[in-house]
């Protein structure tokens, strides 16, 4: 089976029969497709014994949108070389890749539905207590070991171009840094809101700072990137952590990833004002999505700067000086990627279920004013931010 067709469950089925023992899977299988996601087909494949693997096959279009927004299959391609290139630094936050098939675009993963998508466990207020660390740790020591301060130019270089991934960035230059800002059919938001959106967009100081963040996403190859660290790509419990679907993998620049997630842990702590009625239970929710925040960038610059001051191969790069400045320069950057990920989940096509499920139409409108405001603050006083401490500063004073 090497010519792509899109699978239904039989056909899943089938593929993974062919290949059970590889799986150690017994016979008979089971399989049902139950993806929710904006792109792909997910299907589980569980045998009589209980055991199940994931397969995910990459369609031909965007899921969400349908057949009219074309999308390269070789996507799947990305996602599955960005899990074993993660997974060889993080083994215990990079969900495992049993088998990979780039002519059928489809991956077959380790099943992780033991754990719970982050995203509808922050709704249901659950709380995780290695969460923040864990990927702080992940994006610090995987964004450390495919920069240049560990590879070679001549390996760095191939990489980049084996993760070039031109049209999933494309998705992610426009959904990011484009639409918001400006008149497009992909938009979605309440008629409401279009004076508050006009006056984002006719803020020249914001669009600059958004011109620049593009530009950088653009032109900035520093590490290998998941490339969409969101809330639903993430597995969780309380002792474990596993990052999945980095199908828009490539080098850019280190903030996007950490400035992505605390966007997400943001949009959680806004949408709560609206999700807990209780004050005391909602107060313990946003405190402890904030101490998330403080934690994870602590991390993150913490880690950064021990990697890079204990295990810098490049010999200019490793100057302690240098290490301190670049370290400041991606808090910075991830404090305006973090922006623009609260103002576009907010106003533009791919919205999250934090918000768009709040049931009442005035709660979830302020929490949308809520997103807006911090996200175009974020974006306008990132260079501020080039530390933990400053970050923090900003984000209480915008919170209170
Ligand atoms: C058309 S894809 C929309 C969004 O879903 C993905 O998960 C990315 O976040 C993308 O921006
Ligand atoms: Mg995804």
């Amino acid at each position: 089976m090497t010519q792509y067709s899109v699978f239904d469950s039989e056909k899943a089925l089938d593929y993974v029969a062919s290949l059970a023992p590889l799986f150690n899977l017994q016979a008979p299988l089971n399989c049902y497709e139950f993806g929710d996601g904006n792109l792909n087909l997910v299907f589980r494949v569980s045998d009589s014994t209980g055991r199940s693997i994931i397969l995910k096959q990459a369609l031909p279009y965007a899921r969400c949108v349908g057949e009219s927004w074309p999308l390269t299959l070789d996507r799947a391609r990305i996602e599955a070389s960005v899990l074993k290139l993660h997974g060889v630094i993080c083994p215990e936050t990079t969900v495992k890749v049993l088998h990979q098939n780039n002519q059928l675009a489809l991956t077959i993963l380790e099943d992780l539905g033991q754990l719970a998508i982050l995203r509808t466990a922050l709704n249901n207020s659950e709380t995780f207590p290695k969460l923040s660390k864990d990927i702080a740790t992940h994006l610090a020591t995987t964004s450390f070991n495919y920069s240049d301060f560990v590879l070679t130019p001549a390996k760095k270089k191939s990489l980049v171009s084996e993760f070039l991934n031109p049209e999933l960035c494309a998705i992610t230059e426009e959904l990011f840094f484009d639409d918001p800002y400006h008149q497009h059919e992909r938009n979605n938001f309440p008629i409401t809101l279009t004076e508050r959106v006009n006056a984002l967009r006719s803020n020249t100081h914001l669009r600059l700072e958004v011109a620049k963040l593009k530009a950088k996403f653009l032109s900035s190859p520093q590490t290998l990137l998941h490339g969409d660290v969101h809330t639903g790509s993430i597995f969780v419990d309380a002792n474990t952590t596993k990052v999945i679907d980095p199908e828009f993998g490539f080098f850019g620049p280190i903030g996007f990833d950490l400035g992505s997630f605390v966007g997400n842990l943001l949009l959680n702590y806004c949408a709560q004002q609206a999700r807990i009625e209780s004050l005391p239970q909602r107060r313990q929710m946003q405190t402890y999505l904030i101490s998330c925040i403080a934690e994870c960038l602590l991390t993150f610059e913490q880690s950064w700067k021990d990697l890079a001051n204990a295990h810098s191969l490049d010999v200019t790069l490793r100057d302690p000086v240098y290490i301190e400045y670049f370290v400041g320069s991606i808090i910075q950057d991830a404090v305006g990627y973090c922006g623009t990920e609260l103002i576009r989940r907010t106003i533009g096509l791919a919205h999250v279920a934090d918000i768009d499920n709040i049931e009442d139409e005035q709660a979830r409108l302020a929490v949308a004013q809520h997103t807006l405001f911090i996200g175009e603050q974020l974006i306008l006083n990132s260079s501020s931010c080039t530390s933990q401490k400053q970050t923090m500063q900003l984000l209480l004073s915008l919170l209170n």
